[in-house]
């Protein structure tokens, strides 16, 4: 047999074989992978601002990108809004605080992987970068001007998420997820020209090994236009962090509702979380609160955010989000705001958020 002949040969072959991969249903083909069944679209969702977790055939994967921005303006105490001349310094303000937060814009870049490891199990991985600014007031008393202080702003990678995810039974899913401690919590800003550790919500990471828990339930209707779930996690800080202290943690429940229109879909989505209070000090972000140096006496700068007491709470958010899907590629946005928030002590409130989302199976 002549080379040429051989080589034709294996190519048909191999031809032949590609053919019969393309075939739907086939195992090994890109249809395989659930991103072309029905409701695939909402059943992975590309852009709620929590993940639902899913798991994948064995041998599929998920990659996804995700941007969140929210906006927080205001001030509030428990449920009551709290205007900015109840805060001051030495003014018989109820709150004495020389600094006052206007607003703050949370943006952050998230990145995913998921892979299938047997039709039961599905690992994931989450990366993110973040950017945190704070706008705020300097009131030095009633003898100086209330000023705007210079924009604060800190940026960096935040806590890795490695999880695991099993299907339990049926519409049923657990999964474990586990917080490595990458995001930078010694970030400073300055105020009042002097360089101070950053309050915590300004610094990018827990600090601890967290755990993540979460229970999930989604369903679809038989001729797939609906999905509909809900899903609950507790954040777990398993001890301080090597600055003493740990943030509190969290129960967070979801529940949503979609309907799919055509290659589109659109949701309604409640989620409400409570947070515990920050257990532990920062010695560092403490001395923004007192004055702790007897050289430098005016250096301090009392803000509600270098408080551990100021932080927790309850919030409910309602969101609404429309998604589309081109072959195992899909995209979408979801924009809400806060319904309800009950808040521990005085902090800035929630004002409205948004996601958009792009994700592809292969
Ligand atoms: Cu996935």
């Amino acid at each position: 047999m002549k080379k040429s002949k051989i080589v034709g040969t294996i190519l048909l072959a191999a031809a032949l074989q590609a053919g019969n991969a393309a075939t739907p249903g086939t195992p090994g083909d890109e249809m395989s992978c659930g991103c072309d069944g029905a409701g695939a679209l909402m059943t992975y969702n590309p852009s709620f601002g929590d993940d639902i977790y899913h798991v994948h055939e064995a041998g599929c994967w998920m990659a996804g990108y995700k941007y969140m921005h929210m906006k927080m303006h205001g001030l509030r105490d428990g449920a009551s809004d709290v205007g900015p001349d109840q805060v001051g310094f030495m003014r018989n303000s109820r709150y004495e605080y020389m600094m006052i937060p206007t607003g703050m814009n949370m943006d952050m870049h998230m990145l995913m992987l998921m892979y299938g490891v047997t039709d039961r199990f599905t690992i994931m991985g989450m990366a993110n970068y973040q950017e945190n600014t704070m706008d705020m007031l300097m009131d030095m008393g009633p003898a100086k001007p209330i000023m705007s202080e210079p924009r604060m702003r800190t940026e960096g990678f935040g806590d890795t998420e490695l999880r695991g995810i099993y299907r339990i039974a049926g519409d049923f899913v657990g999964s474990l997820g586990l917080s490595l401690p990458t995001g930078d919590i010694e970030k400073s800003v300055k105020m009042m020209r002097w360089e101070f550790r950053a309050p915590y919500d300004m610094q990018l990471g827990s600090g601890s090994y967290d755990l993540k828990p979460a229970l999930t339930y989604s369903a679809l209707s038989d001729d797939a236009l609906w999905n509909w779930g809900a899903q609950a996690m507790y954040t777990w800080h398993t001890a301080d962090n090597m600055n003493d202290y740990r943030l509190g943690d969290s129960v967070k429940v979801n529940t949503w509702l979609q309907r799919a229109l055509g290659p589109a879909a659109t949701w309604l989505r409640f989620a409400y979380n409570h947070t515990d209070d920050i257990h532990g000090r920062d010695s560092e972000i403490q001395k923004l609160l007192y004055r702790s140096d007897p050289a430098m006496p005016m250096k301090w700068a009392p803000t509600p955010d270098a408080d551990a007491n100021n932080y927790g709470g309850e919030r409910v958010d309602g969101a609404l989000g429309v998604s589309f899907k081109f072959r195992g590629v899909s995209l979408g946005v979801e924009g809400g705001a806060p319904i309800y928030q009950d808040l521990n002590g005085l902090q800035m409130k929630a004002a409205w958020f948004l996601t958009a989302g792009l994700q592809a199976m292969f």
